[in-house]
Parts: C-alpha cells; structure tokens; sequence
C-alpha cells in the first residue's frame, strides 16, 4: 500500500490491517480534517484492545449485524443519488399515526408515560411535514384530563404529576399550538409546581422528595421559558429558606458540576457521562442565556467536544450514549443535537461527520416496514422514531444563534432560545436528496420551527395572576 492519498468517496475501503506504521502516518494525521473522518468512516478501528469482554463482543456482533445495512441493502429500499435508502416518509407516517392510536391491555404499565408517546408521534409526523392541526381538539382534551390541579402533569386523569410527563405534555401543545391549547395550561399552578422542584444545590427534582437529576433542571427551563412565567421563585417555594429567590440561582454551578472527568455530561454530579444528560445539560444552558455566553462559562468545552466526538462510532456512523456502549439512533438526537448548540458557542463548525450519521439513519436504522429503530434487529418505536428523525434534520440543517434575530419575541429572561436563525441546508458530502429532507426542528426544544416562538408571544407580558 503506497497510495498517500485519503480515499476518495469512489475508491474501496482501505483495510488497516494492509497498512505499515508510515502509510498510517500518511493516511491518517497527514490528511485534512474532513478526509480524515471520512476516512475513519470507511475501516475498522485502527486501535484495537486484544482483551476480549462481553462489551468487545456486543460491539463486535453490533458491528457484524449493521455492515450488510451499510454496504448493501437488505430491506430493499429505493435509493437515493447517494446509494442510500430513501427516507421512507409514507411508512414511517403510517407507523406514527399508529403510535397516535390506541394501545393493547398489556401497554397499560406504560400509562404514566402517555403523554411522551403523544409528543414522540406529534413531532415525528411534523418533521416527516405533516399537519398535526387535526389532533389540536384531541390533544387538548388529553392534556386538560392529565392536567394535576396542584400544576403539572401526569400520565393521565387522577395520576400524580412528573417534570417529565409535564415536558411531553407542553410540548405537545406547543405542537398542536393554538390560544386554546395555550391558556389550557394552569401556569400559576405550573410555577408553583415548578417552584417546589427547586433544590438548596441550584438543581430541580423530577417530583416533590423524587430524584434530583439533569432532566429537572432542563425540563424546568423548557417550561419556565416557552410559558414565560416569571423567574422569581413562588412564596411557597422550600429553597427559599435557603437564601434563593430565582428559578436560576446556583443553577449554573450545578449544571457545570454534572460535566465528569471525561468531558460528558451526566444526571447529576459523580455519575456517568451520557448522551441523554449531555443535550439536556447544554439544552438548559442554552436557555438560561446564550450559549456563546453560558456554555464557555460553565463548561470546559474543548473536553466536551472531545467526549462528544467520540460518540460518533466508526464505521457504523452514528452515535453511541456513552463510553464502551454501542450505537442506537436515539442518539442521533441527544447527541446529534447537542453540536448546533456546541457549534454556536464554540464558532467552530465541521466538528462531526454529518454524512456518517445520515448514512447510519437511512441506511441501518429504517424498519422495512415503517418506523425508526435503535439498530437493525430491532423493533421500531415513536421515541426511536422521533429522535432519528430529529437527528436526520440536524445532519441536513445549518443553524446559527443571533440575539439580534427574531427581535420581537424573546425580549424578556430566559429569551434566548427565540434567537436561533437557519443558516441553511448543510450540502457538503451530504447523504440525502431533496426527497429525504426532513423538517426544520428547533434546535433547544425539539418542536417544529416557529411553534416554540409562538407560544411564547402568546404569554409575554402575561405575568401570572
Ligand atoms: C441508558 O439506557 C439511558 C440513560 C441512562 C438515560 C435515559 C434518559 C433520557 C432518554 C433522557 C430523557 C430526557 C428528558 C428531557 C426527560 P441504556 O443503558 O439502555 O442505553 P445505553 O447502553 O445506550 O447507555
Ligand atoms: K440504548
Ligand atoms: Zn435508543
């Protein structure tokens, strides 16, 4: 092997193993960044612990069942211009409006979680760009039965309110939008809710006396921001006998504490690292303020791009959630979303493979029948469905933040997610075609473009009565 150019897109994959130390050398450090990647994307690891473990076995058997995915086309899809399976848009409708519909007794342990089935299936079809605006009445009515009267939400009717069922829950509505889905939120209970989740160390509980986790505070600044409810804590709020008065305080320290030695962000201080925690951790800081402002003040961000980077597997191309674990396209998501946040605070772009991770979805992670999944083999699901889709539009879109965007919503605090702007579609060595777009999502909340802005004009300058 003499060649001491990259491979181009066109030419076989180079197999490490015919490589000496100096053809490394040249193929590897002395190409350019992009050539380097796509590289990477192309073999097996070029550093491989001998030392055989059930994890080197489940990475090696993932590896073994995804390749055919990604060199050939089992399921038989139409391709794109790129030889990749199209994005197959009227199945994956057909399975989310399915997933819209009504379920069999055995799901009935899983009722807690309806309303994130409901908001995993609304924000699928709209990303696939279909109208939910017929669910408004449905959803509504769901909501208002699931709605606690001591604020916050539950799975349904009579079931004690959860941060999280109370996030699914709001961003449905914000989903369906409208004046009636809006004012069907109780918020001056909402705030009080909110105000009794708030901790002595600046962190929120997903539960009154329930664990402390990063979710809390993310869910909290989510919900605090897009029903602009005032950021002084309620009377009643218990951290007030610690000395706090806002929804913010100590909150920055908290989430900076969460950051672990790897440079990942994990559920609360000294736990692991993990993808789902990374995108909430940079989601709350990108709405407690901006995030060239908040994330280069409360991170260490060269140790976070190095952590997030290494959560794009190679070859398979899509992301892993954490250290030594395997790739799953949820990740797509809680991972693939973090970098517009990390590109907008860092300036840099170009810091992940875009194209590796589009391969990953459409060719590894589309169920023949309609449906995303984790990896092939697996069953399809609405929240594998959305989070690739999310992931999909975030490999295919530009965004930049600028506070001068959008100047008339998002005035007041926690504003700073209404002034994300969408540079434009990334083409460079993309991997769809116009036919495989999907939506535009917004890149901290996760609802289609322009919802998130909507209601919150509905409430600026509503306070709480
Ligand atoms: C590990 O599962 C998964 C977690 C530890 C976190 C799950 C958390 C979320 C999805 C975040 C929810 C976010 C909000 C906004 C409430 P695993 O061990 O099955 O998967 P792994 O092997 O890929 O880590
Ligand atoms: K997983
Ligand atoms: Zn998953």
């Amino acid at each position: 092997m003499s060649a001491a150019q990259a491979p181009s897109s066109t030419s076989p994959a180079v197999r490490l193993e015919e490589l000496s130390d100096s053809d490394f050398e040249e193929e590897i450090i002395g190409t350019a960044m992009s050539d380097h990647l796509e590289y990477l994307h192309r073999v097996a690891p070029p550093l491989r612990d001998l030392l055989e473990t059930d994890t080197s076995k489940a990475q090696d058997e993932t590896l073994e069942a995804i390749l055919p995915f990604l060199e050939g086309n089992p399921n038989e899809f139409d391709l794109n211009s790129h030889h990749l399976p199209k994005l197959q848009r009227k199945k994956h409708v057909a399975f989310l409006e399915k997933t819209l519909g009504n379920y069999p007794a055995q799901m009935a342990p899983m009722d807690a979680a309806r309303p994130w089935f409901l908001y995993w299936s609304l924000q699928g079809l709209t990303a696939l760009g279909e109208d939910v605006s017929k669910y408004q009445e449905r959803v509504i009515y769901t909501f208002a039965a699931a709605q606690h009267p001591m604020g916050g939400y539950g799975g349904g009717h009579g079931q004690l309110p959860h941060l999280a069922a109370t996030y699914a829950a709001v961003l449905s509505l914000v989903i369906v939008g409208g004046a009636e889905a809006y004012d069907s939120i109780n918020r001056k209970a909402m705030w009080h809710y909110l105000g009794n989740m708030k901790q002595a160390d600046g962190g929120f509980t997903m539960s009154p006396g329930g664990e402390e986790d990063i979710r809390g505070a993310f869910c909290a600044m989510v919900i605090l921001s897009l029903l602009d409810l005032p950021l002084e804590l309620p009377p009643d709020a218990p951290s007030r006998a610690h000395g706090h008065t806002s929804f913010m305080d100590n909150l920055g320290g908290w989430v900076s504490r969460c950051q672990n030695y790897e440079g990942g962000i994990s559920a609360a201080p000294g736990n692991e690292a993990h993808g789902a925690y990374a995108f909430c951790g940079l989601g709350c800081l990108s709405i407690m303020g901006s995030p060239t402002e908040t994330l280069n003040k409360y991170l260490d961000m060269p140790l976070l791009i190095h952590w997030l980077s290494s959560r794009q597997c190679a070859p398979e191309g899509g992301f892993s959630g954490r250290t030594n674990k395997l790739v799953d396209g949820c990740y797509s998501h809680w991972i693939g979303s973090c970098w517009a946040l990390v590109e907008a605070a860092s300036g840099k772009t170009g810091l992940w493979n875009r194209s590796a991770l589009g391969r990953y979805i459409l060719a590894a992670a589309q169920f023949k029948k309609g449906g995303l999944v984790d990896k092939p083999g697996k069953r399809p699901d609405a929240y594998h469905s959305c989070y690739n889709l999310a992931g999909l539009s975030a490999t295919q879109r530009v965004y930049t933040f600028d506070e001068a965007m959008n100047g008339n919503v998002g005035k007041g605090h926690l504003g700073a997610p209404y002034h994300w702007e969408e540079k434009g579609l990334y083409e460079e060595d993309k991997a769809w075609d116009e036919g495989d777009l999907v939506d535009r999502v917004h890149p901290v909340f996760i609802v289609p473009w322009g919802k998130a802005e909507e209601c919150r004009s509905h409430f600026e300058g509503k306070g709480v009565v």
